[in-house]
């Protein structure tokens, strides 16, 4: 045979291969799908990280809501829209609602211009173009992607009376499609001293994390695509790592760079920002894992109820560590709690809808939802949550929340 597949297992004629091919990086090369280009290291920033990039949108569509601007002023490509999870169904955010999150403005990229440099502790540094990627084995996950500061205002003393979406509208899920990252990482040849992986962004934030190595090459993707398209540019078109489960900073979007290293960046964004100050005083550093986490979007505030009788109630769950077991509902503040229904498939590190079927006889009532993941965590009370850490700490607030509803079906944000 003369078609470059000798050595590859072929499953049927005419050159189908056996995936297994795709498991080895050196199957790759040999069938001549490697197309990182050999790299002189020290490329230039591009034009699109020297000045802000484009603002927020509320995006939406006609008679569809659109997402919530949380501007940092006097910035207005920094701050966050927010996805109106109380307005949506599913756990497929639409494309134009997902949230939003740039410290400096949206980047004006050309696809075609734009590389992907991989460098650091390989073998051989390598630079893959757009069109590079879009030939390598397709992955595909069904993710949720979540702010590690959603649900912060949860540290307030008086609850913040806002929507479900307003609160909580750091999250999305999505199904992303891409390449594996160990796929790359493979091509450029991983040097045994390497431990952590440095992820640099193409925005004037030149947003930089770093992550440790062993996330890189379990699950991480460099995603192309979003629920079938191209990611759009406020999700970091061309391209954008993503890693299942860890706190969406650490998914750089416009991804340009990517560095292997011995030791952590400790860059800006994982020093002042990212870390979380505890109760005692210590900060905790790449506290990577989102946790297990429940909220209750119907009902909830602003979505009050017209009659007594039947409703059924209904919310989302998600973990970073995996697939969500279980997610309980009470609707007498915490005295009693039963098991909801959850929409299938439940998938590892994805958005989960559950629901529980709800006769509301007139009477003050408070709703509370309390998922449990498959590592067996299960979502902390709010004062165990403000607890570990000190004042003011609003990351990671994945405690459990609380709507009141009145006698005239009005819905409260409560601590309980
Ligand atoms: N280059 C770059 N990547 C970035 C950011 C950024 O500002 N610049 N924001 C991060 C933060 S804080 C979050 S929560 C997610 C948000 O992703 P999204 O805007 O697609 O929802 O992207 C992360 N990746
Ligand atoms: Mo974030």
């Amino acid at each position: 045979m003369t078609d470059g597949s000798e050595g590859w297992e072929q499953v049927a004629g005419g050159g189908l291969l056996h995936r297994r091919a795709l498991l080895l990086g050196g199957g790759l090369a040999a069938a001549g799908l490697a197309t990182g280009v050999r790299a002189a290291v020290g490329a230039r920033s591009p034009a699109g990280m020297l000045q802000p990039g484009a603002p927020l949108s509320g995006g939406g569509t006609p008679g569809n809501p659109a997402r919530r601007i949380v501007p940092d002023l006097p910035f207005p490509g920094t701050g966050s829209s927010r996805t109106p999870l109380d307005k949506l169904h599913g756990t497929r955010t639409p494309n134009g609602l997902h949230f939003e999150r740039h410290h400096n403005g949206i980047p004006d990229i050309d696809a075609a211009k734009h590389e992907l440099l991989v460098h650091g502790l390989v073998r051989q540094p390598l630079l893959f173009r757009y069109e590079d990627l879009l030939r390598y084995p397709r992955y595909t996950r069904t993710l949720f992607l979540e702010c590690s500061g959603n649900s912060g205002t949860l540290a307030a003393p008086v609850p913040v009376q806002a929507s479900a979406g307003q609160l909580n509208g750091l999250v999305s899920g999505a199904e992303w499609s891409g390449v594996r990252l160990s796929t790359l990482l493979d091509e450029a040849g991983i040097d045994p001293h390497a431990r952590w992986m440095q992820a640099e962004g193409a925005d004037a934030a030149a947003m930089t994390r770093s992550v440790p190595l062993s996330l890189c090459l379990d699950d991480a993707m460099i995603a192309l695509f979003q629920n079938g398209e191209p990611l759009r540019p406020a999700q970091g078109f061309p391209m954008r790592l993503l890693l299942p489960g860890i706190e969406g900073n650490a998914s750089v979007k416009w991804l340009r760079r990517l560095k292997l290293l011995h030791d952590p960046a400790f860059s800006r964004e994982e020093t002042s920002k990212y870390t979380d100050l505890l109760a005692g005083g210590k900060a905790e550093m790449f506290s990577l894992r989102m946790g297990v986490k429940s909220i209750l979007l119907r009902p909830s505030f602003g979505l009050d109820l017209q009659h007594p009788g039947y409703h059924e109630i209904d919310g989302l769950a998600w973990s970073g560590r995996g697939r969500i077991r279980r997610v309980e509902v009470s609707a007498d503040g915490g005295a009693s709690w039963a098991d909801a229904t959850l929409d299938q498939p439940v998938l590892p590190q994805a958005l989960t809808a559950f629901r529980m079927p709800w006769r509301w006889n007139g009477a003050p009532a408070v709703l509370m939802s309390r998922a449990t993941d498959e590592a067996g965590a299960v979502q902390p009370r709010r004062a165990d949550w403000l607890g570990k850490y000190a004042p003011g700490q609003g990351y990671h607030s994945n405690a459990i929340q609380a709507w009141s509803v009145g006698t005239d079906g009005k819905v409260a944000h409560v601590y309980a």
